[in-house]
């Protein structure tokens, strides 16, 4: 990995792009994932590459999802897998819940080889490899599922998706969490809970609201659930995203 010094302003940033590089080096990631952290990069630019307050709002309420759930899994692609590898570890053991490797460039080596990298970094019994396809209303390679995880799942979190799964999802009545940098894209539309955030920053930060809302059980959970508004809380991140352009214009 090239050497970035920690002193750099963009310090976090870099690194994260370089990991990316790296998955894409090592066949982990897809070299179409550079051009969607790319995408994403530029929406993290208009936060500030700061977690802006509706993703915090956005984030417990996902932690309040995961926790109700009865089946829930988390659904992993190249991208997030070399992202946040200890991070997804520590949401599975604080829910607890599955781990799947879904992927839309999909090779079972592939599969196999994310897994072993999960794993490595702490996951516990991924799901994925062998997966069939069983989620309708879906041509492509996403549509294959585990009847244990995904298929069988009430609550699903995933991360930096490309739209049409997380609407077939949302038609199986499955709750689906998505995180995405875009609030406008049919991903963040159609999900159930949308985080406007880097999955850096986001799931660090629904783990912490898992272990904080635990010990208030179910009830609490459910009133969390009922006070969040998708619809109001993607509006309020886009007026914050136009705010801070509003003030760069003013320079
Ligand atoms: O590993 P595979 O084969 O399953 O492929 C995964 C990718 C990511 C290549 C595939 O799902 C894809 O092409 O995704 P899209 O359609 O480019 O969508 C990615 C979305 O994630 C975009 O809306 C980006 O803004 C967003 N995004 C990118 N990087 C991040 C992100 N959101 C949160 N955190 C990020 N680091």
């Amino acid at each position: 990995m090239v050497n970035i010094p920690k002193s750099h302003p963009r310090y976090e940033s870099l690194m994260t792009r370089e990991r990316i590089v790296e998955g894409v080096k090592s066949g982990l990631v897809s070299p179409e994932g550079l051009i969607a952290h790319g995408r994403g990069e530029a929406f993290d630019y208009l936060l500030g590459e700061r977690t802006p307050p509706a993703a915090e709002e956005a984030a417990r309420a996902a932690a309040a999802h995961l926790l109700l759930a009865r089946n829930p899994v988390l659904s992993v692609n190249g991208n997030t897998a070399v992202l946040v590898p200890e991070e997804l570890a520590a949401l599975q053991a604080a829910v607890p819940a599955k781990v799947e490797v879904n992927l839309f460039h999909r090779t079972e080596q592939r599969v196999i080889n994310l897994s072993a990298h999960l794993e490595k970094h702490g996951c516990r019994n991924v799901l994925g490899r062998g997966a069939e396809p069983t989620i309708p209303g879906l041509e492509h390679e996403r549509a294959r599922s585990t009847v244990e995880g995904i298929f069988s799942a009430d609550v699903v979190l995933v991360p930096l998706e490309d739209g049409d799964r997380c609407q077939a999802l949302r038609n199986m009545g499955k709750t689906v969490i998505v995180v995405d940098l875009n609030p406008l894209s049919r991903t963040a539309r159609s999900a159930s809970v949308s985080l406007t955030d880097n999955v850096r920053r986001a799931v660090p930060l629904i783990t912490k609201h898992v272990l904080d809302l635990k010990p208030k059980g179910p009830e609490a959970w459910r009133e969390v659930v009922k006070a969040f508004d998708h619809q109001r809380n993607l509006r309020d991140v886009l007026r914050y995203m136009a705010d801070r352009m509003d003030a760069g214009a003013g320079l």
